[in-house]
């Protein structure tokens, strides 16, 4: 460990610390910048995949094909002729892109660049008292290759036939041959894209073990760790043992879709269901990577604004690394209708359920660490609450969905889609905007608007309930996910004003973030100035400058002498005791009598 550290401080040294203007910002080899490289991609994800989600509420509340359909305001000239959207018309096969693709660019293009890639960049050497990631080059080659697969991705929206439309589980054989949805070049860019995504995220992911394993500063044990980064540890060990499955699935998908193999389509004797096996052994450890590191967020926060040790650490600590675990084995719930044994599904159902164990043991610590606290409710302790609270929400339906009798009717259904939101939206979203709020003064010197903030927050809220809370009646009422024009079913139109209603809400959703928008880049330039640790927050990060300079802390690494969590100690009159600072021994001493 010291020999590691000793190896990167004689780097810093050495390396001259005036840079021009492309080493500093665009081929940058820190991790700060590469963190805010990767929440730009991020952001400009979101603001993507939410677009084409309106598009898909536009089309399900006025149907093209329905009385009152019409163009979607604002896209006739955009799309112009684009065969998708015709003067602002949704096709039936843009629909399917959309869907799609909003789908794919939520998950690979806007929460894992944002929670991992960038909170993991920024927050790993500072947290545990580190100059860099152990490997600052393999760091920068890791957002390039990212953004290469961005980019493979945005650029299938311009080719013949337009991008991927087999849904982002992308099952075989619909995806596997070019006939069944029409799309051609855009489904093979959607398997090269994602295959030079895993590259990038296995480059990140074996920087993130390896700097938290080697590059502690003194002192910083194990359980000394802050959460948050115990949570980015975990995700990495699971990107690292995910992603490479996904990737050996996508080559043989692109072997049937270019080579003509048929590992997958049956009509050459290839098994869709291997197909469905590999997506979800990597598919459901995903879930995990998008929410585990939302978690670690909310543990850190939720602490630090209700002015009191986390509750639990080391029961905090090992229940994500038991939901980890056993992420492992039940992706098989994914697949509970594929015709599988009634005796597998079962062992497949016990094993879902038990992930309500750890998950009810963080959420009980979450409470604890609210229960009597001297709450301060912030504009990050406001979303990490909803964190909270909407994960509940979104665990519990999951339990329905894991019991196979309830799953078999509602399966593909939009209490699916409601489900998944409550977790990626209400989770990660939240989550997300949490360390946004929470870290911006670290990453820009400058504080965020607090009173844009709590705006943007109860929009958000608001929206994400209004849009997302009846969709599991729609569910429940038979409403199939992923169909073009409900009203062409009879027993769906008594749910059509529901619709509609949906789609008011997703549009609040939508416009409160624009507020989030001006708030950024407003704070950005304009800001009140950020003190080095303007929450008075007990973690390493708040001991360097805000923001740090190169190399993270002028003057000798820190020394870490205590947990991350001693708010409110007897120790100290201050109500918080930051892990760096060493008390004296008699006045401990004295303190304890
Ligand atoms: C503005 C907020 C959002 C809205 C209004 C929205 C809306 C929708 C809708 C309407 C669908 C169903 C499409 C269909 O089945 O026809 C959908 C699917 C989906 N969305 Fe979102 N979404 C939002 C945010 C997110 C976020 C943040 C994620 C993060 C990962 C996400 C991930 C997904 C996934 C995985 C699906 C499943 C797609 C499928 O069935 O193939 N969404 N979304
Ligand atoms: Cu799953």
């Amino acid at each position: 460990m010291s020999e590691a550290i000793t190896h990167v401080e004689a780097r810093h040294a050495a390396v001259p610390h005036e840079v021009g203007f492309i080493r500093q910002y665009i081929f940058s080899t820190d991790h700060k910048m590469i963190g805010k490289q990767f929440l730009t991609l991020g952001l400009l994800g979101l603001m993507m995949g939410g677009i084409l989600a309106l598009l898909v509420r536009w089309e399900l509340a006025w149907p093209a094909n329905g009385p009152t359909g019409g163009p979607v305001p604002g896209f006739g000239w955009v799309s112009m002729d684009n065969p998708l959207l015709p003067g602002g018309n949704i096709t039936p096969a843009g629909y399917n892109a959309f869907f799609t693709m909003h789908a794919t660019i939520m998950i690979f293009f806007a929460v894992m660049p944002i929670l991992v890639g960038c909170f993991g960049n920024f927050l790993i050497p500072l947290m545990i008292g580190a100059r860099d990631m152990a490997f600052p080059v393999l760091n920068m080659l890791s957002f390039w290759v990212g953004l290469t697969s961005a980019v493979l991705m945005f650029a299938s929206f311009f080719v013949e036939g337009g991008p991927a439309a087999a849904g982002w589980t992308s099952y075989a054989p619909l995806s596997a041959v070019p006939v069944y949805t029409g799309v051609t070049w855009g489904q093979h860019l959607w398997c090269i894209s994602l295959i030079v995504l895993g590259i990038s995220s296995l480059m990140g992911s074996i920087n993130y073990i390896t700097t938290i394993i080697n590059m502690r500063a003194p002192g910083m044990t194990w359980f000394r760790l802050p959460l948050v980064i115990w949570s980015l540890f975990i995700t990495a060990i699971l990107l690292l043992l995910s992603l490479p499955v996904l990737t050996s699935a996508l080559g043989m998908l692109l072997f049937d879709r270019m080579a003509g193999t048929h590992f997958f389509a049956p009509s050459g004797g290839g098994e869709p269901l291997l197909w469905q096996h590999l997506f979800w052994f990597f598919g459901h450890p995903e879930v995990y990577i998008l929410i585990v590191p939302a978690m670690g967020v909310a543990s850190d926060v939720l602490s630090v604004f209700a002015r009191k040790p986390i509750f639990g650490y080391h029961a905090m600590a090992f229940s994500m690394i038991g939901i980890a675990g056993l992420s492992w084995i039940v992706w098989g719930h994914h697949m509970f209708q594929s015709g599988m044994s009634p005796a597998l599904g079962t062992s497949f159902m016990l094993s879902t359920m038990v992930i309500a164990v750890p998950s009810a043991i963080k959420t009980f610590n979450w409470l604890g660490t609210l229960w009597g606290g001297n709450i301060l409710l912030t504009t990050p302790m406001l979303n990490a609450i909803a964190f909270v609270s909407m994960f509940v929400i979104g665990g519990l339906s999951g339990v329905f969905m894991a019991s196979t009798p309830v799953d078999i009717y509602i399966h593909d259904t939009y209490f699916i889609v409601a489900h998944i939101h409550y977790v990626v939206f209400g989770g990660s979203i939240f989550g997300a905007f949490a360390a946004i709020y929470y870290w911006f003064p670290k990453m820009f010197g400058r504080m965020m608007n607090e009173t844009l903030g709590k705006i943007h927050f109860a929009f958000t809220f608001i929206g994400f309930n209004w849009t997302f809370l009846p969709m599991h009646i729609l569910g429940v009422g038979g409403h199939m996910r992923r169909i073009y024009d409900p009203t062409q079913y009879d027993f769906l139109k008594p749910f059509q004003p529901m619709n509609t209603f949906i789609t008011y809400g997703a549009l609040i959703l939508g416009a409160g973030q624009l507020i989030l928008i001006v708030n950024f880049f407003w704070s950005m330039f304009a800001g009140k100035r950020a003190e080095k640790n303007p929450w008075h927050a007990n973690t390493l990060e708040w001991e360097a400058p805000s923001p740090p300079p190169h190399g993270n802390f002028p003057g000798p690494l820190p020394t870490v002498y205590r947990g991350p969590y001693e708010y409110s100690s007897p120790l100290v009159a201050e109500d918080y005791l930051p892990q760096a600072r060493r008390l004296e021994p008699q006045t401990a001493a004295a303190a304890a009598h």
